[in-house]
This record gives C-alpha cells, structure tokens and sequence, in this order.
C-alpha cells in the first residue's frame, strides 16, 4: 500500500459510516438529537460505554434511574446526586446533551413521600422542594426535564398518585414554577405513555398543557414515551405529535422501544424494524418533533423483560451490542 492509499483510505471508508447513523441522520433532518437512556450499573462495562460514547449514533443521555425521586431525596431534605453527576459527566465528556428525568412521578419514590401523610400545603411545599433542589443542582446542564411524569390514566383521568389525592392538580404548576425559577433556562416537560396515537388519554394532556398556559404556567414540551410493541405503531401517531406540536410546545420521543412476545422470528424483526422506521418518518414530519431517545439502545439492558415476562429484544442492538435490522429501520427513517 502507498503512504497516500494508506492515510486515505480509512478516510474514505469512514465517510459512508459517519453518514449513515442515528444522530447524524437525526441532524441531517433537522432534529435536535437522537440520544438513549442510560444506567449507572452500565457504565462499568466498556464495550457498552464505547458505543454509549458513539456520537454519530448518540446526541443526548437520559439517566433511566438515577435523578428519580428515590435516588435524590431518599430522606426527607436530604439529597443525593452522585448517580445522576456521573452521568451528566459522562455526557459532557463527549459533548452530548442531557434531558433530566424525572421531577415528579408516582413510581419509585421513597416510603417518607408515600406513607407521610403530609396535607396538601406541606406536600406543595414538599414537591416544590424537592424540583428546585433537584433542578438547581444541575442548573446550566440539562436541555429539558420531564417535570411531571405519567400524570394520568389510559382513560385520560387523573393518575390517583400521593400528589394527586392530597393536592389535586396543583402539583403539576407548583412542580413546573419550581423547576422554571431553578434554571430558568431548561425545557420544562410533561411526559407520559401511550399517548403516541390519538385517544382520551392524549385529549387529556393536551387540555393540561392548553389549560397551564392559560394559566401562565411554564410548560415547554410533551415528551411522548413511545414504548411500543411490534406490529402496533397507532396510525395515528404522525398527526398526534403534530396536534402536541399545534399546541405550541416542542415534542420528544423519550423513551423509544419497541418490543415482541419471544422467540425473535424474521416476521417479527421485518415488522419491528418496519416500526421503527415508521416511528422516526413520523417525528421526522413533525418539525415540533425536535428529538428521539432510546430507552437504552442494547437488548442486554432494556427494563423490558424484567416487566413484561416472554417478551423483549425490544433495542436496535442486540445483548452482544451488535446491531440488529431495527437499526437500519432507523436510519432508513430518517432517511426517508
Ligand atoms: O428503565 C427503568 C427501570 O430500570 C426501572 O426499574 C423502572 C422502575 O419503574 O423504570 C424504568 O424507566 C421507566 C421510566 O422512568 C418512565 N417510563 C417507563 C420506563 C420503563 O418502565
């Protein structure tokens, strides 16, 4: 090999690789990120953190566990946030961007919230605490949080959580002043689950958001989770994130998955990675649409078959971090 052919080569292979991958192609549309969910007991494997570190695929981190109520403020006034600093570390070392999760959520809070039986101005009191603590530790590092986290009922009711049954909805506003006043300059976001079709549970959100801002609440965005399963992307979704959009905030898919009743057949994984693309072809139409994450990009870490028992390979890779035909769904959708 010449010294010329020697230097240029890897050059030029590298060229048709940097182009076709996820945040590239996600830039290349327009889009803000694509990014993916990670966890802290990942980080210590390294073949995951190269490909984490990958930038070409991935613009932005989500720490799936580690900013949660549980882990920041497992006493009352007392808060930890050695987990969620590391990730936050480990994004800014590799100049990705952050999306916080989350403020506010049923799930995964400690017994001192649940079992306290506070009334509704301590729990206030309690809520707006803890957002602003939370949000301020990390005040000029975060793109967006999801203040307000799976607020409601498939049925498009109020979810029945601590907050709601002691404070009604005031939770919601206290929760978004709260993180607004602590960095004024985050993406404030309520998310939620199966709100990627239309539906009651999406008319619901939607009237939330159109009802804060009549209130002069700061709300900025709709984090759309988009944890599906193979074969039922909703038709609908393409003209939902448009209506989230109409209403004037930025729109996300946070929480991407889509995942199969197991054994993996070449029916299903044609199907899956036909989802995939349908899902990116959609936020890529939507120009409110500004991101997609991952919710983790390897089948050896998705949350999936620990909740779902049969079912999972849910990634665009698989459990030996090599990727599967999903991946190609995806660059072939923002490619579309
Ligand atoms: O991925 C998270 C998993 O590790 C946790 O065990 C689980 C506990 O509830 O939460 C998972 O993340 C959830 C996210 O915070 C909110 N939307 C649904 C996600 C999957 O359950």
């Amino acid at each position: 090999m010449t010294k010329t052919t020697s230097v240029l080569l890897p050059l030029l292979l590298s060229i048709p690789l940097s182009i076709a991958q996820l945040n590239t192609l996600a830039q290349a549309a327009g889009k803000l990120y694509f990014g993916t969910a990670t966890d802290n007991p990942e980080l210590t494997n390294t073949s995951y953190v190269a490909q984490l570190q990958n930038t070409l695929d991935f613009h932005q981190l989500t720490p799936a566990n580690s900013m949660k109520w549980d882990a920041t403020e497992p006493s009352q006034g007392v808060f930890t946030f050695n987990g969620g600093d590391q990730i936050v570390t480990q994004a800014k070392t590799h100049g990705q961007i952050m999306r916080g999760h989350n403020c506010v959520w049923h799930n995964q809070l400690p017994d001192w919230v649940t079992a306290g039986n506070f009334d509704n101005a301590t729990l206030l009191s309690i809520v707006q605490n803890h957002c602003g603590t939370l949000v301020g530790h990390y005040k000029g590092q975060i793109y967006a949080w999801d203040v307000i986290n799976e607020a409601f009922n498939d049925d498009g009711t109020f979810r029945e959580s601590v907050f709601f049954t002691t404070t009604g909805t005031s939770y919601i506003p206290t929760a978004l002043r709260a993180a607004r006043a602590a960095d004024p300059n985050a993406k404030l976001y309520i998310n939620d689950f199966n709100i990627e079709g239309t539906g009651a549970k999406s008319t619901a959100l939607a009237n939330l958001v159109k009802q804060l801002k009549a209130d002069g609440v700061p709300i900025d965005g709709i984090g759309v989770q988009t944890h599906l399963i193979v074969g039922e992307v909703p038709t609908t979704l393409q003209q939902n994130l448009q209506n989230f959009a109409d209403l004037g905030v930025e729109v996300a898919i946070t929480e991407l998955d889509i995942r199969m009743t197991l054994p993996e057949t070449p029916v299903l994984i044609a199907q899956q990675t036909a989802d995939y693309q349908t899902v990116i072809e959609a936020c890529k139409a939507v120009s409110g649409c500004i991101g997609v994450t991952l919710w983790d990009w390897t089948d050896k870490f998705s949350w999936v078959p620990g909740t779902f028992a049969g079912q999972g390979a849910a990634c665009p890779w698989d459990e030996n971090f090599l990727k599967k035909p999903a991946y190609q769904g995806i660059v072939e959708g923002w490619q579309s």
